[in-house]
């Protein structure tokens, strides 16, 4: 069999046992997990050091072979897929990186630590990492930076971005630049973390990064509670973020969405009825203003799921009084909350972590349905209610069949649009660009309403693949031109990931 030039020299340069073409293998990185998003490569490469990506890229830049970097492989927008037949530069071997600076309040992460392990981390020194998400177990830190993603505590702390102090990447024309001194103040010259964060490998490949910590959580209290619109849920939302300087989350939820993860997750109901929406809020208390409650290591033994019901028992009262400080703050804010028709509360970590699970396994549960038409946009507050009414409507209008899902991180106008069952759903497991016909009609309907309210239409979740060509309808022509500069710029053989993010060349 000929010898491919380019793999030789890969292998020449960082090691035979870290190119892999065994077919079996290469199966593991060419697909999401969604299904939606399968492609195709001669090889998978694996290098374990920041000279070793170098060398890479500056040997596939030199041929003009595209790589597509990836991580944890959890993105929703095929941004780590080899869609083209691009060389895949797996990052998951930088694992070894991590070091947490307690006096700085800072830590210094290779690209392929995974989100839960720096907790981990920033947990035994005391101190929290910012960004948290339902798949923490298998993203990577490098996989989020590429992509910016928010997650479930954006509210209280930011998205990716705000967490970077500093950053090292392999540029397109492999070199390196390193800037992890994580001084908090840094004023000299052009951010690249900034820059490179959201940035989805299309610019260099981030092998580590200086994060900021934040102070850990010494109290917990979750509550979830019941509206009879959602116009009423994101009212309350508002009104819990204005006045509840403790609020970390605040997630809208609907009623077929609780419903299907019910079922699909076999969990128990948490409120008595059924409500059209539901919001997920929970407050944290890092400061110990309330002294003596909440949820530390252990939690207060038993859980408090369901054992609060606005509805009935007045929340607030007696059942309360004695439990931990944090939970009564909830109870008190949830209390005096126009439009809840039921709540339940929980102080301890069971509990909270119990009623988490009906807002986290949303992802999981919609794809027991099949294959969905994932989008993931913001609306400014006050068309929100109004386009999470509409959409499905108008998604029954081009697929009658297909099932609309809404839910997301209300508190920044955040929804995530799943639709599952359109007439490529069933069988699009496989599929190699998620590009089908009917799939596109309904996005360019969401994403013309999205656009038409003045909203954006990728949030969290990059644009990947998926929506690069709907890029224009957030971003103007010279704005396009000037990222395509910056692209140009940085990886003048335009290699790195070519088939993202920027809208192929008219
Ligand atoms: C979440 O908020 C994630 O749970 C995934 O961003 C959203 O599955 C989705 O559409
Ligand atoms: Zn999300």
């Amino acid at each position: 069999m000929a010898r491919d030039p380019v793999l030789e020299t890969l292998r020449d340069a960082i090691g035979d046992t870290r190119v892999l073409t065994d077919p079996a293998i290469v199966a593991g990185y060419v697909g999401d997990w969604t299904g939606r998003f399968v492609g195709r490569t001669a090889a998978v490469v694996r290098p374990v050091s920041t000279a070793g990506v170098a060398a890479v890229v500056e040997i596939c830049a030199r041929y003009g072979t595209p790589l597509v970097p990836q991580g944890g492989n959890t993105g929703l927008v095929g941004g780590g897929v080899p869609t083209r037949g691009e060389i895949v530069l797996s990052l998951r071997g930088f694992s070894d990186t991590l070091s947490v600076d307690a006096a700085a309040a800072q830590a210094t992460v290779g690209a392929g630590v995974l989100v839960s392990s720096l907790h981990r981390a920033a947990s035994a020194a005391g101190l929290a990492y910012g960004v948290d998400l339902a798949s923490r177990d298998s993203a990577t830190v490098g996989g989020t930076v590429a992509t910016n993603a928010g997650g479930l505590r954006v509210l209280r702390h930011g998205d990716t971005r705000t967490q970077l102090l500093g950053v090292e990447a392999v540029l397109g024309d492999g070199s390196v630049v390193s800037h992890l001194a994580g001084l908090p103040r840094d004023n000299t010259g052009y951010h690249l973390p900034s820059l490179l964060a959201g940035s989805e490998g299309t610019l260099g490949v981030v092998t580590a990064v200086r994060v900021r910590l934040v102070p850990a959580t010494r109290a917990r209290a979750v509550g979830l509670l019941g509206f009879a619109s959602v116009e009423r849920a994101v009212t309350a939302a508002s009104q819990l973020r204005n006045g509840l300087p403790a609020l970390a989350a605040a997630e809208l939820m609907l009623s077929p969405g609780l419903e299907l993860v019910i079922h699909a997750c076999h969990l128990s109901r948490p409120l008595r009825g059924r409500h059209p929406a539901y919001l997920l809020v929970e407050i944290a208390d890092e400061t110990g203003v309330y002294a003596g409650g909440g949820v530390t290591a252990g939690g207060i033994p038993g859980s408090t799921v369901g054992d609060a019901g606005v509805g009935g028992a007045g929340i607030g009262g007696g059942s309360l009084v004695g439990r931990a400080t944090v939970l009564e703050t909830l109870a008190d804010a949830v209390a005096s909350l126009p439009g809840v028709q039921d709540a339940s509360l929980a102080g301890d970590a069971r509990g909270c972590r119990a009623l988490w699970a009906y807002r986290e396994r949303h992802t999981e549960s919609i794809n027991t349905f099949g294959t969905p038409v994932k989008m993931d946009v913001t609306l400014p507050l006050g068309v929100l209610p109004s386009f999470v009414e509409t959409v499905p409507a108008s998604v029954a209008g081009i697929a009658p069949e297909a099932r609309t899902w809404l839910f997301g991180h209300v508190a920044e106008g955040n929804v995530h649009v799943n639709v599952t069952g359109t007439g490529s759903g069933g069988r699009s497991r496989g599929r190699s660009t998620g590009g089908d016909a009917e799939d596109r009609r309904i996005e360019d309907a969401v994403f013309g309403l999205v656009a038409d309210n003045g909203g954006s239409i990728s949030t969290e979740h990059g644009i990947g693949t998926a929506k690069r060509r709907w890029l224009p309808l957030n971003r103007s022509p010279s704005e396009i031109a000037a990222f395509r500069r910056l692209k140009q710029a940085l990886d003048p053989a335009g290699i790195l990931n070519p088939n993202v993010l920027l809208p192929a060349a008219p």
